[in-house]
């Protein structure tokens, strides 16, 4: 098969946005850049001593890996020197990094990361990745971009992806017309097209939920999780329980295959344990794209208020049949809204 790179795929798309005079490929270019050095120090992690703990903990609580840092630093450098960016908010930052500078004045865009999503996973060698959504600035150009340049409709995106850094490098991103997979080829050092138009099945035999918390789920999750575990030939049933928890490499498996991911409320987390921002509205519109479903258990993801930064939500996302399962027994067993 001739290899196409993804600056090629880029440069054959551009004529999908006429308006745009190269700022999104080019945007898109800079995550690809940032993505390779990531994924160079994930598969050495081990060995050049990135791994243990920064001693640090972030806006969450959570124990901060070096590698996290370094992820953060390495997409904030890209941005910055890429010239197209005018603010980031990052799962690593409490605030916005606004950006200003004499090659970003005209900068049309914003970018909402999660650098290195499922780091608690790096020092026992699960799959990790970095998810992304890029949103058009609502503030003047010629200035940095501002907080409510982020606090938009996940309808607003522009575009959204993420990278999976698993027995391969994958980069997958949509701008709105259908979702494409890009494999990292090491040996030219480029991501080339492994996976056009990726369609998640409208069915799936994968449940993914962290059972360990079965006690504190909404009744509606417990019904369905003794739905996925029931003997029903006609329907697949039993489903396979497959978590990692590593949301990407959930995600991305399910996306292959079919599947449903849920990490819904709990006691521990009432509003849910992932963010809106930079991990389900990008995650959603992918999904979205390739055909599936993304709601919080009652309503689209995508339709979602959000307020703040770093707000969380309940994520029921995947194959759309299986995500409209889930809301039959959230709507029957677990009225309240979320
Ligand atoms: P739990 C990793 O920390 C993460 O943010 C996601 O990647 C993952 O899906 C989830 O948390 C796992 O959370 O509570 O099941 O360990």
């Amino acid at each position: 098969m001739k290899v196409k790179t993804l600056g090629q795929f880029i440069i054959e798309r551009q004529s999908d946005f006429p308006y745009a005079k190269g700022e999104l490929s080019r945007l898109l270019r800079d995550i690809g850049i940032a993505s390779k050095i990531v994924n160079r120090a994930v598969t050495k992690a081990g060995l050049i001593e990135i791994l243990g703990e920064t001693g640090d903990t972030n806006v969450h609580g959570e124990q901060v890996k070096k590698l996290d840092v370094f992820a953060n630093e390495q997409f904030i450098a890209a941005f910055k020197a890429g010239g197209e960016v005018c603010a980031i908010a990052s799962e690593e930052n409490d605030d916005i990094i606004p950006i200003y500078s004499d090659i970003s004045k005209n900068a049309k865009y914003v970018v909402g990361i999660d650098p290195l999503d499922g780091s608690g996973n790096i020092d026992v060698n699960v799959s990790v990745g970095t998810i992304f959504a890029i949103y058009r600035r609502k503030s003047e150009v010629d200035s940095a971009g501002q907080l409510s340049d982020f606090l938009q409709s996940g309808l607003k995106q522009i575009a959204a992806g993420y990278v999976v850094y698993g027995s391969s490098c994958m980069l997958v991103y949509s701008t709105g017309r259908g979702v494409n997979g890009f494999t990292l080829d090491p040996s030219i050092g480029e991501f080339c097209l492994s996976h056009p138009d990726i369609k998640i099945p409208e069915h799936g035999k994968i449940y993914s939920i962290n059972e360990g918390n079965y006690l504190r789920f909404p009744d509606g999750v417990k019904k369905y999780i003794k739905y996925c575990q029931e003997e029903d030939k006609s329907t697949d049933r039993p489903y396979s329980s497959r978590y990692i928890g590593s949301f990407v490499a959930d995600f991305h498996r399910n996306l292959m295959k079919g599947g449903i991911f849920i990490y819904p409320s709990t006691a521990k987390s009432p509003q849910g344990k992932l963010r809106l921002l930079y991990e389900c509205h990008p995650m959603a519109f992918i999904v979205e794209q390739a055909g599936g479903m993304a709601t919080d258990g009652f309503q689209r993801i995508l339709e979602k208020k959000i307020a703040l930064l770093h707000q969380r939500t309940p994520l029921f996302i995947g194959s759309k049949a299986m995500v409209e399962k889930a809301m039959e027994f959230m709507r029957e067993f677990s009225s309240e809204k979320v």
